[in-house]
């Protein structure tokens, strides 16, 4: 039987608190200054789920960082991939996803059935989730890395369709992406729309600079909301935790 005790997780915390932080955690070199205070920093802070991944790693220590965030980290660690050569033993779940915005069969199936029977052999859990890269207003790592153009922002019928292909495939998660460092969020009438037409619950990530623009994610119909780039500039507890406190709407 299939183990999904992270995403049973995610989505209780979905229910009490309204929605979940996730902070994303790049495991790559660039990464290597602070990491042990980074990951203590989310476990004072109200964070509810680690996401580890990078689009390029540039050394071979990937591995190692993320055993050294599983045995620092209060939460869970999810991974995020990249690619398959950031895949290990030291997650507590793997977001099993597919560029479903691009055409590029590679990241479609191709990189999915290499992983696959390693996954099944390490017994990671996986959460089937469809990844739609949304043109954030700055060529993406994501973009040129998986060779796919990203959605327009201002046609949502293309997300809303891609949206319900996802759920219809029996994603569990849909993770509509900006690109991180967008110039440009995923804007909140968008998440409003997508929402709309689908059942299953909404990640949302990139360009999120601010306490308050992710408290409108989650007013929008976001379940659960992502930033990198905020822990990366500014390794300050406070901060993650005026993130946590907006996207937590549910708690007073
Ligand atoms: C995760 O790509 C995002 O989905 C992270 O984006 O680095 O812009 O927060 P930022």
């Amino acid at each position: 039987m299939m183990n999904s005790k992270v995403y049973n997780h995610l989505l209780s915390i979905r229910k009490k608190k309204g929605a979940g932080y996730i902070v994303l955690i790049d495991p790559d070199k660039k990464s290597e200054n602070g990491l042990a205070g980074k990951v203590k920093k989310i476990n004072n802070s109200g964070v509810d789920a680690i996401f580890v991944g990078g689009s390029l790693m540039m050394d071979g220590l990937c591995s190692d960082r993320v055993a050294q965030i599983k045995s620092l980290a209060e939460i869970p660690v999810i991974f995020f991939p990249g690619g398959i050569s950031q895949l290990n033993s030291h997650y507590d779940a793997i977001l099993f996803m597919s560029i479903i915005s691009g055409r590029n069969p590679h990241y479609l199936i191709g990189e999915q059935v290499i992983a696959a029977p390693i996954v099944k052999d390490l017994g990671i859990e996986v959460i089937p989730t469809g990844y739609l890269l949304l043109d954030g207003g700055s060529d993406s790592a994501v973009q040129f890395m998986s060779g796919t153009a990203p959605i327009p922002m201002d046609k949502p019928d293309i997300s809303i369709a891609h949206a319900l292909a996802a759920q219809y495939l029996g994603k569990k998660l849909i993770y509509l992406e900006a690109g991180s460092g967008a110039k440009q969020a995923v804007p909140n009438e968008l998440i409003k729309e997508v929402v709309e037409h689908v059942d299953i619950p909404l990640i949302v990530g990139g360009g999120i600079r601010t306490p308050e623009a992710a408290r409108e994610k989650v007013k929008a119909g976001a379940s659960f909301v992502v930033t990198g780039t905020i822990i990366e500039e500014n390794n300050n507890g406070d901060m993650l935790k005026k993130f946590a406190e907006a996207v937590h709407v549910n708690e007073p």
